[in-house]
């Protein structure tokens, strides 16, 4: 977890640099730096800490007074010190993390986005959440070939440099692991949401539509039902995509979030299946065959399949329902104090867009409608807020989507009702966080 974000409302310590360094240890200036810093932790930010340290309460005459901190009278870092920007020192808790003992490698691992941590719907690049089967390649774009083969009249091999000429569209999308949510189908396992929640992620992708390519290659419009995509890594990633789906909103996509993909997510070349589990969203993508049945790999076959209460599997389940999550306050963080806190999350739905989330405090019994963030699109994270004033009792807080095809995202003891407890992908129940009354948040199921 980020320690950075362990609170709720961002601490502001009062920097160090205020005070003169000769009268460091008077009894004045420690008065001054406990006013600082307590009103900087009341919530009164830099200028009442500020107002705190010049103008003490009994300090006339302090020739230090007007001691301003360096950043104020000195000359700031150069232009382009960093070639490419970086996040400041002092957010250097917030990273993706890998769960301990979740998987015995590394490269065949998770690294969850802390969700707790980031703002609005887009997933910074470095926090973009990373799954590989077989760990992840940096792939040079001058060698990396990328083939359309199968039932096409005029198979054809791309460069990097082709596909780049085409004509391209970006677009914003979630990208969530068919695993997340998976360690919570029998009971509480995880702390909290960067670990509950973490394998979902949205960017803006930029590359040229699959139903352009298909088309330059002349598909079989009669007999291509399916298409398979094909990744450059060894972990023979393998899939199949009906072809109304790859032809509607699936894009080979070289670019996320203004820039080249990074290596981690598939850099030069992935596919962006938009609303299904991640693991269609083959990275260093290599091939598309078109083809007239599924292929039956082992990644649909034996793997990413719903074992059901009635010892049948589901397969080809690939659309990530409508879901949500209170992002924050939610487990590991601690409140302050009683009072106002603003109750934030997000919502998804694989089928189109949010129109509704509602949020709970009491544990599911009242429900409020919270405003939905604009923008707020098709197949994308959307941002939701409300307002809550915590009377330092015990709750249990609580998101609840809606998608535009009315479907509800379902409490915990329904999803169980249909889908068992033994599976471990398309878990979308409501997530609890219960608040004690130390102010301390964890994750719990309510019935
Ligand atoms: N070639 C290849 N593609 C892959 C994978 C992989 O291991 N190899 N993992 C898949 C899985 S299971 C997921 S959830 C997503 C994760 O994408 P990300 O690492 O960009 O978040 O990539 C998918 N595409
Ligand atoms: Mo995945």
């Amino acid at each position: 977890m980020s320690d950075t974000q362990r609170t709720v409302g961002r601490l502001v310590k009062a920097p160090e640099n205020f005070l003169a360094k000769d009268d460091a240890k008077s009894p004045e200036t420690m008065r001054r730096k406990f006013l600082a810093a307590g009103a900087a932790t009341a919530g009164l930010g830099l200028a009442a800490a500020a107002k705190a340290a010049s103008n003490p309460v009994s300090g006339k005459g302090d020739p230090n007074i007007l001691n301003l901190p360096e950043h104020t009278t000195g000359l700031g870092m150069p232009v382009a010190a960093n070639g490419y920007g970086v996040p400041s020192k002092y957010e250097k808790g917030l990273q993706r993390r890998e769960s301990p003992g979740l998987t015995r490698v590394s490269a065949a691992s998770v690294a969850f986005t802390p969700l707790q941590g980031t703002f609005g719907i887009i997933t910074p690049s470095g926090l973009h959440f990373e799954r590989h089967h077989q760990g992840w390649w940096d792939i040079d774009p001058s060698k990396h070939r990328f083939m359309i083969n199968g039932m096409v009249k005029r198979p054809k091999v791309y460069t990097m440099d082709d596909l780049m000429r085409l004509p391209s569209v970006s677009r914003i999308h979630f990208i969530e692991c068919g695993a997340n949510t998976a360690m919570e189908w029998g009971n509480v396992a995880v702390p909290t949401v960067q670990y509950t929640h973490g394998m979902v992620s949205c960017s803006e992708f930029t590359g040229v539509p699959l139903s352009a390519l298909l088309e330059d290659c002349g598909y079989d419009k009669k007999n291509g039902k399916f298409v398979l995509a094909e990744g450059a890594d060894g972990s023979s990633m393998t899939r199949t995509i009906p072809i109304e789906m790859a032809l509607d909103d699936v894009i080979v996509a070289y670019g996320m979030n203004g820039e080249m993909l990074r290596p981690e997510n598939g850099y030069p070349l992935r596919l962006v299946v938009p609303g299904v589990q991640g693991v269609s969203w083959v990275k260093w993508l290599r091939r598309i065959e078109v083809g007239d049945q599924k292929w039956a790999t082992k990644d649909e076959a034996i793997h990413y399949i719903d074992l059901l209460p009635n010892g049948m599997h589901r397969q080809y389940s690939g659309i990530q329902e409508a879901k949500s999550v209170v992002t924050s306050p939610s487990g590991g963080q601690l409140l302050l104090d009683k009072g106002f806190y603003n109750i934030t999350g997000l919502a998804w739905s694989g089928r189109g867009k949010i129109t509704r989330v509602d949020v709970s405090a009491d544990g599911g019994k009242n429900w409020r409608t919270a405003r939905l963030e604009t923008p707020v699109l098709t197949k994308a994270l959307t941002r939701f807020n409300i307002d809550w004033s915590w009377d330092g009792k015990p709750a249990i807080l609580q998101s609840r989507a809606i998608d535009d095809t009315g479907y509800v995202q379902p409490p915990v003891q329904l999803l169980r009702e249909v889908r068992g407890t033994r599976s471990i992908y398309h878990n979308n129940m409501i997530q609890s966080w219960r608040v004690a009354e130390s102010g301390e948040v964890s994750n719990v199921q309510v019935s």
